[in-house]
């Protein structure tokens, strides 16, 4: 599939997928989020990747859903002929860890989107936001479900009702993001901490991924199972006795194709 929507670069092991509608600050469209579908699912099954990285331009990761392509729909086009949002969660299958690069504006599906990668490196240049209660309708990605778990009720109350921006530091000090660097650095340090997640054994982080995304949708004893049949199920692969191993020997793992 040509992407028209999309850059796509590999970097070793790390796939990056760059959202690419410069002129509408990166608004998500349907062509934009089926194709990123495409990407996600090919990269997701391809054995030389072990990492990918989503990102956007350093002016926007997105501005949100595409309101000039929705201005006019109607609820029938919404919930049904069109349905806004049957091609937006193919980001949630994706087995792999998947970095959200994000730089200047966030807002909207764009901030919905970043909540659904596995972790956020943000320039310092970010702005986070929910704006939709100013064009009228409410988040649909998840906007009201995701922030208040990720940064607080009060917070995220706040975003959601008045639509104020949140700026890198202060989603750093919530918890929305892990880390904090320089516009011009981003890339680079998403790139570093892609590489360093490729080199583990991509099943193993399969499993942790899976792991701490269970404990979002279940109780702490069963999360806790969960884990531990992981643990167990750990002892199978070549990539414990290659750990353990290199550990004993005091020599680096190699876990390629682990
Ligand atoms: N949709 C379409 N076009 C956009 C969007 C957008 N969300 N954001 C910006 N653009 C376009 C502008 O229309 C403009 O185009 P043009 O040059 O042709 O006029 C271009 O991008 C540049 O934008 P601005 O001139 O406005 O740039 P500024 O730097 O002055 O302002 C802002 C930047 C603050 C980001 C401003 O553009 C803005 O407020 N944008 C809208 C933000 C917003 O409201 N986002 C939420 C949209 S609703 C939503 O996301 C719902 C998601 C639900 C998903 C459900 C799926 C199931």
């Amino acid at each position: 599939m040509e992407y028209s929507d999309l850059l796509i670069e590999t970097h070793g092991r790390v796939a990056v997928i760059r959202l690419n509608r410069p002129k509408a600050l990166n608004a998500l469209n349907d062509n934009m989020m089926n194709e990123l579908g495409d990407a996600l699912y090919k990269f997701d099954a391809d054995p030389a990747i072990g990492c990918i990285i989503l990102t956007g331009s350093e002016k926007a990761f997105a501005a949100g859903a595409d309101i000039a392509a929705m201005a006019n729909y109607d609820y029938a086009d919404t919930f049904g002929g069109n349905y806004i949002g049957r091609n937006w969660e193919h980001i949630l299958n994706v087995r792999k860890p998947v970095i959200g690069a994000v730089s200047g504006f966030v807002l909207g599906g764009g901030c919905e989107l970043a909540m659904m990668c596995d972790f956020l490196i943000a320039s310092d240049t970010t702005k986070f936001g929910q704006p939709e209660i100013r064009v009228g309708v409410t988040p649909g990605a998840g906007g009201t479900q995701r922030l208040p778990r990720t940064i607080g009720k009060s917070k995220a109350m706040d975003m959601l009702l008045t639509a104020r921006m949140i700026d890198a530091a202060e989603a750093e000090r919530t918890g929305l993001v892990s880390r904090v660097v320089p516009a011009d650095k981003l890339m680079e340090e998403a790139i570093a901490v892609g590489t360093t997640i490729a080199a583990m054994s991509v099943t193993v982080a399969m499993a942790i991924k899976d792991s701490v995304n269970r404990a979002f949708e279940t109780t702490l004893t069963e999360g806790v199972r969960y884990e531990r049949r992981y643990f167990h199920a750990a002892f199978g692969t070549p990539a414990q006795k290659e750990g353990m191993s290199a550990f004993l020997a005091k020599r680096a793992p190699n876990f390629d194709g682990l």
